[in-house]
């Protein structure tokens, strides 16, 4: 298996195990040379935290895209998460254009919602660019809120398999590729993620353990690339993460203190295990 090199782009929250304090860390554990650009720098994640400080880098993302051109490096795969500005959108199209290497996979998590609603930041006109975004992806990986928003679709707290099928269609039809939907659940203490590619869909179930636990989806979704690139199909990629995501839980769930993400270092060891490392 060659050695691959992934950029990834999305913030630095100093404290709360989410975005790129998540990312840089799995995707080494799957044996990849991760880089990262910085989105934007925050004190904590937003979920949760009050009076937490932001600073937007980006004003200083061309510069670095330009010095990495200059230096004609390339990347096997771009990655986003949590961006820090509409504007920015932008420039990570710009940077998946030019920097990425022949047969490059673009990944994007729109991470900009969750539970109905869009994180503080983030506003319509971000959802509009991050539909842009999103549709000119090879992989998404949204959760139903960011489905919804991106297909302008009314959230639901309850659904039906239909209904599921219906928000992949209007995925489909905005010209998403790949899609894994997160966080379909069917029947209660179950959950699950389905994979879409092509005409072929899928639904990997397995337990739900507690509810609105922070960080896990960039947990999952950093889980997901590391097992692509290391040569899983998008449904076991897919279902290694969730395996991964779920241990990172059950040590987490006993400890109230530990309210902000998850304990996921005390399972890389399980991770690199499951990629066969
Ligand atoms: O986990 C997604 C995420 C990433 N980065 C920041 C966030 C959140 C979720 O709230 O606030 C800054």
């Amino acid at each position: 298996m060659s050695y691959k090199r992934i950029l990834t782009i999305q913030d630095i929250s100093c404290v709360g195990q989410c975005s790129l304090t998540v990312a840089l860390p799995i995707l080494s554990a799957a044996g990849l040379e991760t880089c990262i650009l910085p989105s934007a720098v925050l004190s904590t994640h937003t979920a949760g935290f009050s009076g937490f400080t932001v600073r937007d880098l980006t004003e200083d993302i061309p510069a670095i895209a330009a010095h990495w051109a200059k230096e004609q490096i390339h990347f096997d795969a771009v990655y986003t998460g949590y961006l820090g500005s509409t504007e920015q959108i932008d420039y990570v199209k710009d940077i998946i254009r030019d920097l990425s290497a022949p047969g490059a996979l673009a990944i994007v998590d729109p991470a900009m919602a969750d539970n109905g609603k869009l994180y503080p930041a983030f506003d319509s006109d971000y959802v509009q660019a991050m539909k842009t975004l999103a549709f000119s992806a090879d992989i998404i990986l949204p959760n139903i809120t960011e489905a919804c928003f991106l297909t302008d679709t009314e959230y639901r707290e309850a659904y039906d398999e239909a209904w599921i099928a219906s928000l992949l269609s209007k995925l489909r039809a905005a010209g998403a590729k790949t899609v894994v939907l997160t966080g379909v659940s069917y029947r209660p203490g179950r959950t699950g993620v389905v994979v879409l590619e092509g005409d072929r869909q899928d639904y990997y179930e397995h337990r739900k353990i507690s509810k609105g636990c922070h960080g896990t989806g960039d947990v999952y979704a950093s889980a997901f690339v590391g097992a692509l690139l290391r040569g899983r199909s998008p449904l076991e990629a897919a279902a290694l993460a969730a395996d991964y995501t779920v241990s990172c839980i059950e040590v987490t769930q006993d400890d109230p203190g530990h309210w902000y993400g998850v304990k996921f270092e005390l399972m890389l060891p399980e991770y690199i295990r499951l990629l066969g490392l």
